[in-house]
């Protein structure tokens, strides 16, 4: 946990400096109607492998821009260069963070390591999971294939990013700008939680608090980070362009997606990734899951 501040607190002052350089924030981050998200074309493919399972999102197959330009405020120069990734096979994504409930019926059915993450009074029930590990989340994606006899795992950074942008090349799914009308998030400046909004949460919200993407799949910014499977490397020019997971590079360190509760805006941004040792934890820190779809 003190591992986790520290690198938190290091990151958080890494990104307040750039946020410094950045223009100020609107004072009102009601998004104008134009620039209001589309919704789905048609509704999205769900389905349910068990009673206890996540509700799952069927995601077609697609391209998309993965990265971050270099004109996009508080980028790093690790969210580039920005390159064309084709996913040429569908898969499902959890529709929602995995929550308490979900994690306390794996172990209450001999899965997830018998570990009883604690929730730090944050809430259990639909809460997010916190308090979990990289191998704790690949613990309940090996409990969850045993008890299905589907392939259940995590996302890889690359389908990550094609599910949670949902089409758009925009910083954020819904817009230029950061917006709690959309995600449950921090202030705008370094440090801490903020209410605002639809946003009325301290800490983590009730999954589904906010709408979905317009592949139909919530919280992807925002909530809590979400372990995928990629090691971590400085750039993407030796990444796959396919939608595979980064295997080579750093792999004492393993990726987390979207930004928390407890993030400013830069750290929000669909492009933004982060890389945590696979056995810290946190308040912050929980997962979403795949399931291949062959
Ligand atoms: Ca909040
Ligand atoms: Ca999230």
């Amino acid at each position: 946990m003190i591992r986790t501040w520290i690198l938190l607190l290091g990151t958080m002052a890494a990104a307040s400096a750039a946020f410094a350089q950045a223009p100020a924030a609107p004072a009102k981050q009601a998004a104008p109607k134009a620039a209001a998200p589309k919704a789905p074309a048609s509704k999205p493919e769900e389905f349910r492998d068990c009673d206890i399972c996540p509700p799952m999102v069927v995601v077609l197959p697609g391209s998309f821009d993965m990265g971050s330009p270099a004109s996009e405020k508080g980028r790093s120069s690790n969210e580039g260069p920005v390159h064309k990734v084709d996913i040429a096979y569908r898969y499902a994504v959890g529709k929602h963070e995995v929550t308490f409930a979900e994690w306390d019926a794996c172990v209450a059915d001999g899965g997830c390591r018998q570990y009883k993450a604690r929730d730090h009074g944050l809430g259990r029930g639909n809460k997010p999971v916190i308090d979990v590990t990289w191998i704790h989340a690949k613990a309940y994606t090996i409990w969850l294939s045993g008890k299905t006899g589907k392939e259940y795992r995590l996302l890889s950074e690359a389908e990550w990013e094609y599910a949670a942008r949902a089409g758009t090349k925009t910083p954020y799914w819904w817009g230029p700008a950061a917006n709690h009308e959309y995600s449950n998030y921090g202030k705008d400046k370094c440090c801490g939680s903020e209410v605002r909004g639809r946003d009325q949460w301290e800490m983590t919200a009730p999954v589904g608090s906010f709408p979905p993407n317009a592949f139909g799949i919530h919280d992807m910014l925002g909530n809590v980070w979400e372990w995928v499977e990629d090691c971590w490397q400085e750039t993407y020019d030796v990444t796959p362009r396919d939608g595979a997971p980064t295997k080579d590079g750093n792999c004492n360190v393993r990726v987390m997606r979207g930004g928390a509760w407890s993030s400013m805006p830069v750290k929000l941004r669909v492009a933004h990734h982060d890389a945590y040792p696979p056995d810290d934890r946190g308040e912050f820190i929980g997962f979403r899951i795949a399931r291949s779809m062959n």
